[in-house]
């Protein structure tokens, strides 16, 4: 090629690349990425109502309807502030929803696609807020109102995936410290604001299909001439846990709500104490013809597709007649932290985290699940095939029974061990549904050979609780491997092998094998421990692995010496 063609093909090259194209080229920012289109059809690719990306403040969208300064969105009842009734009054439904459509908004952010901000908060929530403030009055400040209950309420050490609405988990180690999770490492999982309701001012509402509708006071409940007390070990799980695993292979669902990076942390465990729903239904004179699911409503507010509402879930009477709906108000000796849903919470055992509704003020027989969308449309587990091009909410299972699954919590993803020839691993186990964990193994090998946790090593079973474990692995080889657990539970169902079998649009319910890739180095070897004992004569760090060594590992004599006794690495003929 001549000088000239070659400056010409710079030029051109200059010109159709983008300074960061072989990490576009490479899936490196595939946030950034174009659409390949290679059908028939055109794709719709921009959308002017949406505000820009990094928008704080409030922006009207062009052509926006005059509001309604007569439309204050006001407290339901005294002593029950961040309480906005919504369930009742379709008026002021449709009200709010004009009002929020004044404006446009942010995107949520692209943390599945692109980088995870090194923030704690990780996420802060903008857009969120933002619907808060476009609807104000008591809408208003819940925002900084929840940050502040957070920051009060929770050990300083909390993983904030989310500021708000606030979804926070343990660190690894101190969620396993203790089987009874201390309450303010408790993981929080929430949807709206925090509302702070004082005990006396409060009543629950039992309505739909029951005999005689009652409202009872906290006092009632605490009745025990009325209502046998019920105390139990209960873990919570959100079906999120472990969801970064699915995100790091495939992204997928982008939650309006932000769907939270959780880690293995969105599990706790509480003594919970309360009074079964079962009883309480039965003293309302139990459930007319045809009720089959007792809706929950909580009195925080929340937001889905700009429209406004109560949170509500439903869970089936089969449940509640079991005995295993709690109406509760105590975790952990303690009277129910604001945060958790003073001053009364359903704790749904072995169900999904979504049902156990935290401020719960309302319970209402109905014909069928509810239809609400947290019920409805959200929580929904799709088949493989399903996404944003096909999905509609009846085809997800809608999660209820959590599976049986389990987490490494130690060693971290990454790190290097250097041990004697055994792996120190802890964790936990879970199976829900009332199932519980028997046997947990552990493979130092990417899923092979197996080791048996041993049965002394498990914190103590309960029919809704998870165990912590802890065993020495042994392991020989050295360099990159795999570290894997599963958990066996007492109806012999297990985890299937790699997240690629439990990923879903939705990212729920990350049941398979955990997997920590970590570098062994085994310091029983003797080589090993000659080198090891090499970066220490030298004041060499180790770390990182992939340095090499500024000290000679071999002189060059020591190299001659090795080759005048050792067969050669060639051959003559
Ligand atoms: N009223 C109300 N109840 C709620 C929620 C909520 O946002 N609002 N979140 C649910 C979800 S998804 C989970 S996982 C659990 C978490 O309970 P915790 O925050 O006490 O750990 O609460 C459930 N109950
Ligand atoms: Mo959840």
């Amino acid at each position: 090629m001549s000088t000239e063609a070659i400056a010409h093909r710079q030029k051109e090259a200059e010109m159709t690349q983008r300074p960061d194209e072989w990490l576009l080229e490479q899936g490196l920012e595939p946030d950034k990425l174009g659409l390949r289109n290679q059908s028939d059809i055109k794709i719709n690719l921009s959308s002017p109502q949406t505000a820009d990306a990094n928008e704080t403040e409030l922006k009207l969208r062009p052509g926006a309807e005059e509001d309604d300064p007569s439309f204050v969105v006001k407290e339901e009842r005294k002593g029950w502030h961040g309480y906005v009734e919504w369930e009742d009054y379709p008026e002021k439904k449709a009200k709010a929803h004009k009002r929020f459509q004044r404006f446009k908004f942010p995107p949520p952010p692209e943390f599945q696609l692109g980088p995870l901000p090194p923030t704690n908060p990780v996420l802060e929530g903008v857009r969120w807020k933002l619907w808060h403030k476009a609807i104000g009055g008591a809408l208003e400040n819940v925002p900084e109102e929840s940050w502040d209950i957070v920051v009060e309420e929770k050990h300083p050490g909390m993983l904030h995936l989310l500021q708000f609405p606030y979804n926070g988990e343990a660190p690894k180690g101190l969620l396993i410290k203790d089987p009874i999770t201390p309450n303010e490492l408790h993981f929080v999982r929430n949807h709206g604001g925090i509302p702070t309701i004082e005990p006396e001012a409060f009543d629950l509402r039992i309505d739909g299909l029951v005999n005689d509708p009652k409202r009872l006071t906290l006092a009632d409940l605490q009745n025990e001439a009325l209502f046998p007390r019920m105390e139990k070990l209960v873990t919570l799980q959100c079906s999120g846990t472990r969801r970064f695993e699915q995100i790091q292979e495939f992204a997928g669902e982008g939650d309006e709500m932000i769907n939270a990076p959780w880690a293995e942390g969105a599990i706790s465990t509480a003594k919970w104490v309360g009074v079964s729903l079962k009883k309480v239904i039965k003293y309302c004179g139990g459930l007319k013809d045809g009720a089959k699911h007792l809706e929950f409503y909580g009195a925080d507010s929340y937001f889905k597709g700009g429209e406004l509402m109560n949170y509500v879930v439903s869970v089936p009477w089969s449940k509640v007649k079991a005995n295993e709906v709690m109406l509760a108000w105590e975790m952990n000796g303690k009277p129910l932290p604001r945060i958790h849903g003073a001053p009364l919470r359903a704790v749904v055992m072995g169900y999904i985290g979504a049902r156990s509704v935290k401020w719960l003020y309302r319970v209402k027989a109905t014909p069928t699940p509810s239809r609400a969308p947290v019920q409805s449309r959200e929580y929904l587990y799709f088949q493989q095939q399903y996404g944003k091009h096909n999905q509609l909410p009846w085809l997800g299972i809608q999660i209820q029974e959590m599976p049986v699954s389990s987490a490494i919590m130690s060693p971290w993803q990454k790190e290097v061990v250097v041990h004697n020839g055994a792996i120190e691993v802890e964790g936990w186990a879970y199976s829900g549904g009332g199932r519980w964990p028997e046997r947990v193994e552990v493979s130092a090998d990417g899923g092979r050979v197996w080791y048996q946790v041993p049965l002394e090593n498990f914190s103590k079973k309960h029919k809704f609780t998870w165990r912590t474990w802890k065993m020495k692995v042994p392991i020989d080889h050295e360099g990159w491997t795999e570290l894997v657990c599963r958990c066996w539970d007492n109806s012999l169902n297990t985890q299937p092998m790699e997240v690629r079998q439990s990923w879903n649009w939705g990212l729920h319910i990350t049941s398979s094998c955990h997997r920590i890739k970590i570098y062994s180095v085994n310091a029983n070897r003797e080589a090993t421990r000659k080198r090891l004992q090499e970066f220490e004569d030298h004041q060499e760090s180790f770390l990182p692995i992939t340095r090499p060594t500024e000290f000679k590992t071999m002189s060059m004599q020591e190299y001659e010496k090795m080759w005048a006794t050792m067969e050669p690495r060639d051959v003559d003929d």
